[in-house]
């Protein structure tokens, strides 16, 4: 297996022009590995580094200097909250922060060169890394409780990222344009990293405007659904991209209709592939292969699949019959930080991990995702957000007497979150409804902020006195 970051680490055109290009700034490999290295070398035996992720050079400079220096780097939402940097810090126990030096963040701040700055004398060589060695938590929400951090080894995101570069033909000679956060498997791993490893150019367009996509010359488009929905209707951005080789949709499902109108638009079907932070990327369709509408496709090297009914029996292959979805391979994670028992449950006895999702498989190996089991995990613009963390948010607040928070189909998030809140009479107002929504946009992040507030007398329970989440969901 290689090592991660294989073409940074002695690129084949060191010195080709705007080999990255992020938030309107350009460099050279040869640029970039000079400042990783100049970053990795003040860094070198420290613990987790904390990076701001903001989609701009200084975060991926930040984040190759950890993977050359061998540090873990932790990926933290620019737009977290105080309660979720707060947790993240210290579940990471990271060491140091990268980006603005903020209130509620007790850690020392480095400093970040720029690229084009000539290196520092003492920048380290690259560390050989172990390939089962963390080289990154990543922070992802569960059904309650705290998101948890998803240890991802330097082995995993290599294996995860050559297997893609078979699925999809992808080469240095790709461009790989997208505007997703630096702080997922999507926008980080796979839309930075992966160009890093195989050599291709990148362009972060910043926001994932379909007009910016439309002006980038890429070769490789990357996107959630959220972004293929929007680029369908604006047809002059879309037809734009017929030039491209791939454009891939991934992190929730890909609307049919969706599907439809970009092959109409683009005259390319795209590729649909499917992953969790905990997993990388497991499904896919192929770049030489057939791409059918609402189907993820077939396993990626590496990858094995199986679905399970309730009591453990297997599914019949017959595209039809759904199960639980379990899969293993070289790119999994190797557990969640500080949390052996949840860890554990993941897994079943015989060493597959329990994705969580529900999918049907047809005699081709082909697999369909159908949903997720647990109505607390919801996809909403492609973040997964837990609807515990968003009612223990909710439920700090003096109005709030009872809280259930779902996920409701939306044309263009996917899901969009919604609280149904019961509160003392004469309480509720369209203003309370902002405030709680501001709430929890500054305790955990603006992309987890319900976009509706529902006020009801009672929450719809079972006689078991559960809340019954699908009446809410409709
Ligand atoms: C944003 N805004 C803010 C703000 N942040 N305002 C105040 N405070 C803040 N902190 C503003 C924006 O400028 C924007 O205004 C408006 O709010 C809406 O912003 P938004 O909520 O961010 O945009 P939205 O339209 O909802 O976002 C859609 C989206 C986004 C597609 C851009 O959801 C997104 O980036 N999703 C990607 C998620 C992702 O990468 N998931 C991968 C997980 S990995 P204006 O005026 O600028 O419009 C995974 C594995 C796998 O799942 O399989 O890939
Ligand atoms: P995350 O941890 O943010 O990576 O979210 C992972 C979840 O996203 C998976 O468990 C799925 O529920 C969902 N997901 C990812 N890709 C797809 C896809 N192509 N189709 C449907 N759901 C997807």
């Amino acid at each position: 297996m290689s090592q991660l970051l294989l073409d940074l680490r002695a690129p084949r055109r060191p010195d080709e022009p705007a080999a990255v290009i992020i938030d309107d700034v350009a460099c050279t490999r040869a640029e970039l590995r000079a400042a990783g290295l100049s970053f990795a070398a003040t860094i070198a035996g420290d613990g987790p580094v904390a990076v701001c992720a903001t989609p701009t050079m200084s975060t991926v400079v930040a984040v190759v200097g950890c993977i050359l220096a061998g540090v873990p780097v932790v990926p933290v939402p620019p737009d977290a909250g105080h309660a979720e940097v707060e947790h993240i810090l210290r579940d990471s126990a990271s060491t140091h922060w990268v980006g603005d030096a903020r209130d509620d963040v007790p850690l020392p701040v480095l400093p970040v060169p720029p690229v084009g700055a000539t290196a520092r004398p003492d920048a380290v060589p690259a560390v050989e890394s172990d390939p089962a060695a963390v080289a990154m938590i990543l922070y992802t929400s569960g059904t309650t409780g705290a998101p948890k951090g998803v240890l991802l080894s330097h082995g995993a995101i290599a294996a995860g990222l050559e297997a893609l570069a078979e699925a999809w033909d992808w080469t240095d000679a790709d461009t790989v344009v997208h505007g997703l956060p630096l702080f997922h498997v999507h926008g980080l791993i796979l839309g930075v990293l992966g160009a890093l490893h195989l050599g291709s150019r990148v362009i972060h367009t910043g926001k994932p405007r379909p007009e910016r996509y439309a002006a980038a010359g890429g070769t490789m488009y990357f996107g959630v659904p959220t972004v293929w929905s929007r680029v369908v209707a604006d047809e002059p951005s879309a037809r734009a991209l017929s030039s491209a080789r791939l454009l891939v949709s991934g992190s929730a499902a890909l609307p049919v209709p969706v599907f439809d109108r970009l092959r109409e638009l683009t005259g390319h079907a795209p590729i649909e592939r499917y992953g969790m932070s905990e997993t990388m990327i497991t499904l896919s369709t192929r770049a030489g292969g057939e791409r059918r509408p609402g189907w993820v496709g077939l396993p990626v090297a590496g990858v094995e699949t199986r679905l399970r009914t309730e009591d453990g029996s297997p599914v019949l292959p017959d595209g039809e019959s759904i199960g639980r979805l379990e899969v293993r391979g070289p790119m999994l994670f190797s557990g969640y930080l500080n949390r052996p028992e949840v860890t554990a449950d993941s897994w079943t006895d015989d060493g597959w991990f329990i994705t969580g999702d529900i999918a049907a498989v047809d005699g081709g190996g082909f697999h369909r995702i159908v949903g997720r089991e647990s109505v607390d995990l919801i996809k909403s613009g492609g973040y997964r957000v837990g609807a515990g963390e968003i009612e223990s948010s909710l439920l700090a607040r003096p109005e709030v007497g009872e809280v259930a928070v779902v996920g409701v189909p939306d044309d263009d998030l996917g899901q969009r979150i919604v609280a149904f809140v019961v509160t003392a009479p004469g309480v509720a107002s369209p203003e309370l409804a902002e405030t709680l929504i501001a709430h929890v946009a500054e305790d955990l992040s603006w992309h987890k902020r319900p976009r509706e507030i529902r006020f009801v007398e009672a929450l719809p329970r079972n006689a078991m006195s559960k809340v019954q989440k699908k009446l809410l969901m409709s």
